[in-house]
């Protein structure tokens, strides 16, 4: 990975489109000379009109999940995953400001990077629009559920299964990290199974670019997963996605991470040591592979340097893995979710599948602000695996 640019979307950089962004919404935000047009053609293909919105599935801190199925086209009946982030919020004074800038590059990041990574272990993309003040994602609909639960029913996992599911996530950072992207919010909420049970990552709000540091990520990620030298803020690269791994590789196999406390203060003192007290249960390999992935300092870390995952590919804990296996799903998912029928949503919180299903009004929003995700629209065009329009 070098200093330019590493991905491009309709040949302008991610890079300087970010930085337009960012000058458009610093300086003038009357002024639309300077926005770039990223293809005109791609606005309006689709609308919210065509999805019937079924129920909730998820809420995070930029936006809601529904499940959706799709009402027309060659896909017409299929269930899809929609995410809805708010584009911005009304600037009202120097405060809100900041978060709106936020806001704004976070819903904009996640759609460009999920156009641009396609990868088995990654939640594929298949459509992106936008109205009024919202972007919508349309995503493939992942029966399996979250890993997440899978984990708090089981408690921890045998180390055959944890490295089952570890082996697909360490073939997805790989690849985040060869298009110079990191993805800075492992953990296991983040990681959802499809309907054969192998994993994807999911949730794209808080990834970076491995090049830039223009934007200040305050409330990105889990304070029990996040890398010292995020915590810090000594500057950052892709090694805090190893330093992730590590923890939740001590997670799946222990059943809790290994730096906790009873708040944000005290992990963070307690990560920042770096005290790293294995049980004694792990086995040689396990406990050989988390010490060196929670190395405090980044150039001791496995994973460090252009080597990347190739030096965790080759560790003894992943010695019985065949990597051509994995990337080609030919290895079988120690979990497959059972389904009823192709929404079956039982493998989802309550909580959320039962909120009934609406999608808040649109409300206004400044044109600059609008202009800034000309081109946003996306889809229409065949998907490799030829499930588009
Ligand atoms: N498919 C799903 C299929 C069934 C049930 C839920 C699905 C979800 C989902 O919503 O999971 C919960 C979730 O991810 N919620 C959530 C996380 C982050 C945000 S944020 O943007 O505000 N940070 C919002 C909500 C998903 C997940 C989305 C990807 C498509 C597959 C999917």
């Amino acid at each position: 990975m070098g200093d330019e640019p590493v991905f491009a979307i309709d040949g302008v950089s991610q890079r300087m489109m970010k930085s337009l962004v960012l000058e458009e919404l610093n300086n003038n935000p009357n002024n639309n000379q300077t926005l770039v047009d990223l293809g005109k053609q791609n606005i309006n293909k689709l609308n919210l009109d065509d999805f019937e919105i079924k129920r909730v599935l998820g809420v995070g801190g930029f936006g809601k999940v529904f499940q959706v199925k799709k009402l027309e086209g060659s896909d017409k009946g299929k269930i899809y995953a929609m995410k809805v982030l708010k584009k911005a919020v009304i600037v009202r004074n120097k405060e809100t400001k900041t978060l709106d800038r936020e806001i704004n590059l976070h819903a904009k990041l996640e759609r460009d990077v999920l156009e641009a990574v396609k990868h088995p272990f990654i939640v594929q993309l298949i459509y992106a629009f936008q109205a009024a003040n919202k972007v919508y994602l349309i995503l493939e609909y992942l029966s399996g559920g979250e890993l997440f639960m899978q984990l708090q029913k089981e408690r921890m996992l045998m180390e055959d299964t944890a490295i089952f599911y570890l082996s697909q996530i360490v073939l997805a950072l790989e690849h985040l990290h060869t298009n110079g992207i990191i993805y800075r919010d492992l953990k296991p909420e983040n990681i959802m199974l499809d309907r054969e049970g192998h994993v994807k990552l999911t949730d794209f709000g808080c990834v970076k670019e491995s090049a830039s540091d223009e934007i200040n990520y305050t409330f990105c990620g889990t304070v029990e997963y996040m890398a010292p030298e995020i915590l810090n803020r000594s500057g950052h690269g892709k090694e805090v996605d190893w330093w992730s791994l590590g923890i939740l590789v001590h997670d799946m196999l222990v059943g809790s991470p290994p730096f906790t406390g009873n708040n944000r203060k005290i992990i963070t003192e307690r990560v920042l040591k770096g005290k790293l007290q294995l049980k004694k249960y792990l086995t040689p390999d396990a406990k050989d592979i988390l010490t060196k992935l929670l190395k405090l300092k980044i150039e001791n870390r496995l994973g460090f340097g252009p080597e990347d995952a190739k030096g965790i590919k080759s560790h003894r804990f992943f010695s019985a893995v065949k990597w051509d296996d994995v990337i080609n799903r030919r290895t079988e998912p120690p979990f497959k979710p059972v389904l009823r029928s192709e929404d079956d949503f039982s493998n989802f919180d309550e909580v959320f599948t039962m909120k009934p299903p609406f999608d808040s009004p649109p409300g206004s929003i400044s044109d600059s602000v609008s202009e800034l995700f000309i081109g946003f629209s996306y889809g229409g065009s065949p998907q490799p695996n030829g499930e588009m329009s």
